[in-house]
């Protein structure tokens, strides 16, 4: 396949939290392979984003007192600071709140219900909110979502329905034809499987919150967020934008996806794409999980690495690096600072650096730091030179597969041969001998392989080979044109060696570590007893005027009212312990003092979005109201 043009995505993540190094798993690989494709001259665009809408989303920025739009940009923000960090090459990154975005959104939905479709209905399902999805009672596990094990809620609505099982068979002749649509093989018979099940109608709308793109023939209805979120990736290639840049990348080239969200890529996707007439991607891979602990790394379970501290103390391409090479790619594998520290001694400083380091030393004692011309080359050069040749033949096979730990494996082997070329030589012998033209052949030759290493690693870890090059005294682009031996120019006037990665010593970063652990306690235990608070820890409570627009009873609670309360820019319901101090008609229009950033809880079954203030003396109780006509949602501080 050899196409002029790569187009590649990373899913777009969810910003209700920061990234952990499992969002930055997906991403490196990604960029890897966008660089690769680069390097092979062709025309790339990769993209990835946020997914910026949803109800977790808007519950969780009620919850901090914010709008979601506040709250996601502050997230979105951490993203492309992070992607920064580890030299993410991405050329477009897609909000799903950005216009552009929601136009695209709107437009397919429109052009789906016009072709019959998409069509109205009434919803009565179970949904699970963390993971944004719907289940049929009979995929449910213990009555409990089969994906998060969390429990699911029941719903009824008017929704709108899109009529994927009419599109089942076609889906089906269309994974057998097409076999690597869905790769790995395993995940392919998963799907497979799970198709010929049965696929019932998606219901694609939602009503009860209003954080997502608006349902065009419907008020009041938001479209579901995998509809939306999916089809970033017409977005993302100009979709109904721009023709020209559609016309040369659609359809995408590799949809990269953790295997938890391949279903919806898999049968989702493809059929929104069928019932646009569009072609489908190319494939999609599922790939497998970083597990701390043999555990899925997961923000709800708190047990996340981050990416940011790693970077700080070891350096994104040692990130990279081991993120690229640990994990065979397709499969779970475990995430631990010991084997990464061990790949960054064994691999990066020892194998790699030491051959950079150990190389230049020798042309600048032998030949002034310049690359000599080479004498004719032997019997053990050739085979140096041949499996040079050999080595980019085999990364180039694993790439094309994906097979991206095999081919940084083969790139390490060719690694290991050159660093045994340097004691098979000898040139200290050659020196004491005083042989210039044998020197000089063995000194081009290590030149020359560092050089083509630094050609195979960029993809992988770009600034480590920039410094390569650098260090060797090399003017020239990343690309597959000079990945040939004898590129190197001798002349070539080389700058001075200067370490690649340092050494970790295990020990003595533990004990750096404890005495640090130590001191923070030291310092924790001197600390007088707080009797005051900082006025930042008083600023985290955002307190607004609400007033009170409707107050009954609670259903299941004779102590408890049920208040709506007017925040300004939405209304909320608390649930507060006032039933035997005040009566509900007496609380209609009062402005009460509101805590508008609790975490929502459910109080006897009634969700509780605050709570309101109160004084109280004994059994006595009195309401904080405001003592002038100030606006619903004026600040309290
Ligand atoms: O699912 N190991 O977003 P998300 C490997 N918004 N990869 C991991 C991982 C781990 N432990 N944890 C996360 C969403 N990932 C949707 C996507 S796309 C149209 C919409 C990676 O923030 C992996 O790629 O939950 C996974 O699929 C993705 O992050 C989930 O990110």
């Amino acid at each position: 396949m050899s196409k002029d043009t790569y187009y590649i995505t990373t899913p777009i993540y969810y910003p209700s939290d920061r990234l952990h190094i499992g969002h930055a798993y997906t991403t490196v690989i990604a960029d890897a392979l966008a660089r690769y494709h680069r390097f092979l001259g062709k025309k790339v665009l990769f993209i990835t984003g946020s997914d910026d809408h949803g109800q977790k989303i808007e519950k969780i920025a009620a919850s901090r007192g914010v709008t979601p739009k506040e709250y996601v940009d502050g997230i979105v923000a951490t993203f492309r600071q992070l992607w920064t960090r580890l030299n993410i090459s991405y050329d477009d990154f897609i909000r799903t709140t950005d216009e552009r975005h929601q136009r695209v959104v709107q437009e397919v939905f429109q052009r789906i219900y016009d072709r019959g479709d998409i069509y109205k209905g009434y919803y009565e399902g179970w949904y699970c909110t963390p993971c944004e999805a719907f289940w049929l009672e009979s995929k449910l596990e213990d009555h409990k979502c089969p994906d998060c094990g969390r429990p699911v809620e029941l719903l009824r609505e008017e929704a709108y329905y899109f009529r994927i099982s009419k599109y089942a068979d076609r889906l089906l002749a269309y994974i057998e034809e097409n076999p690597d649509f869905i790769q790995p093989a395993s995940r392919k018979n998963e799907m497979v499987q799970f198709i010929k099940s049965g696929l019932e109608d998606l219901c694609v709308t939602r009503t009860g919150f209003s954080w997502g793109v608006p349902v065009p023939m419907a008020p009041g209805h938001v479209i579901y967020v995998w509809f939306d979120a999916l089809t970033n990736y017409l977005t993302g290639c100009g979709y109904l934008q721009d023709e020209e840049l559609f016309k040369t990348f659609w359809p995408a080239d590799l949809h990269l996806v953790g295997k938890e969200i391949t279903r919806f890529h898999t049968i989702i996707w493809p059929i929104i794409l069928m019932a646009l007439d569009l072609e489908l991607p190319r494939q999609v891979f599922g790939h497998g999980w970083l597990l701390l602990d043999s555990d899925k790394m997961s923000k709800s379970k708190g047990n996340v690495v981050d990416p940011n501290e790693l970077i700080d103390e070891f350096g994104a391409d040692a990130i990279r690096y081991f993120l690229l090479r640990e994990i065979s790619f397709g499969s779970d594998g475990n995430f631990s600072v010991e084997a990464l520290i061990q790949r960054i001694n064994a691999d990066l400083a020892n194998d790699l650096g030491n051959l950079l380091h150990r190389s230049l030393s020798m042309i600048k004692k032998y030949f002034d730091g310049v690359i000599p011309t080479p004498g004719p080359e032997e019997e053990l050069d050739r085979d140096l030179r041949t499996m040079a040749e050999r080595t980019c033949q085999t990364v180039d096979r694993h790439l094309e597969q994906l097979e991206i730990n095999e081919a940084l494996e083969a790139i390490w082997a060719f690694i290991g041969r050159t660093n045994k070329y340097v004691d098979e030589s000898a040139p200290w012998n050659v020196a004491k001998a005083e042989d210039r033209e044998r020197l000089a052949r063995i000194m081009y030759n290590l030149g020359e392989a560092l050089r083509l290493i630094a050609q195979l690693v960029w993809p992988f870890i770009p600034t480590t080979a920039e410094r390569m090059l650098q260090q060797l005294g090399v003017k020239e682009e990343f690309s597959v044109k000079h990945r040939q031996w004898g590129g190197l120019k001798p002349e070539t006037a080389t700058n001075p060696a200067e370490p690649l990665f340092p050494r970790i010593d295990i020990k003595e970063r533990e004990a750096a570590l404890a005495a640090k652990e130590a001191s923070k306690a030291e310092t924790e235990a001197s600390k007088p007893e707080e009797e005051f608070i900082s006025i930042e820890d008083f600023q985290k409570v955002k307190l607004r005027v609400g007033k009170v627009i409707q107050a009954g009873p609670h259903p299941n609670a004779d102590r408890l009212l049920v208040l709506k309360v007017d925040l300004g820019d939405e209304v909320r319901q608390v649930v507060a312990g006032i039933a035997q101090h005040y009566a509900p008609e007496d609380l209609v229009g009062k402005r009460v003092v509101v805590v508008a950033n609790l975490k929502p809880s459910k109080l006897r079954g009634e969700i509780s979005e605050g709570m309101v203030l109160a004084a109280v003396d004994g059994k006595d109780l009195g309401l904080i109201t405001v003592d002038k006509d100030l606006p619903a949602g004026s600040i309290v501080r």
